[in-house]
């Protein structure tokens, strides 16, 4: 059979620790002695390449969430883990990116897994955090259609991981992942 990667999806509110928690399980997934690479996409390396002419409309949002799973898939045909660390905040958006991974690839090799682990955190936990001033200009009215405050969030309703980060250490939300696709057999 061909080998294949995955995709691993955060999604959740700015400030949420998705960027952080991407980071602490690339390292963790690259420690492990398995035949799979792993890479993470963040607003670093695609909202400033692929997607630099996208802003945060709901269009905009949704080609870039489109594109993103593109290359995440991409990447997960290649036997790599990819990391998504997005808002995300459409639910249709997630679920396209579902689907995308879903289909059956060219050769008619089985689709790719696709988990989506909702990084949870109150709004006012993210607001309080704000480690940029984004929810502080947000307030001022200096950031338009901000996700939690002038810009919806749509909650998960059923993602494969439910990591609630003002209750979870890094290192723990890491174990619960790798736990999960250990018992899924993607490792
Ligand atoms: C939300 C915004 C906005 C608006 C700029 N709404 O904390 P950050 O800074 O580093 O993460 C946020 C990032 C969100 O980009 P995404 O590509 O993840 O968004 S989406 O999935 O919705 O397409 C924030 C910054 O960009 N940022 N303006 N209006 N976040």
């Amino acid at each position: 059979r061909h080998q294949s990667g995955l995709t691993i999806w955060l999604t959740g509110l700015s400030a949420s620790g998705k960027s952080t928690i991407a980071v602490a399980l690339e390292q963790a997934l690259l420690r492990k002695p398995i035949n799979l690479n792993a890479y993470r996409l963040d607003g670093d390396n695609i909202r400033f390449g692929l997607n630099k002419d996208l802003g945060f409309t709901p269009k905009d949002r949704e080609e870039n969430i489109r594109r993103i799973a593109e290359v995440a898939k991409l990447f997960a045909d290649s036997c790599t883990i990819a990391i998504t660390s997005f808002i995300s905040p459409y639910r249709a958006d997630r679920d396209l990116a579902r689907k995308l991974h879903d289909a059956e690839r060219p050769g008619g090799e089985p689709g790719v897994p696709f988990v989506e682990v909702w990084i949870d955190v109150p709004v006012e936990v993210a607001e309080r955090r704000d480690p940029k001033g984004l929810y502080k200009k947000a307030r001022e009215g200096k950031i338009p259609e901000f996700t939690g405050i002038s810009a919806p969030y749509e909650e998960p309703l059923k993602p494969e991981i439910h990591i609630k980060s003002a209750e979870t250490s890094v290192e723990d939300a890491v174990k619960i992942i790798v736990k999960y696709l250990e018992e899924k057999g993607y490792l």
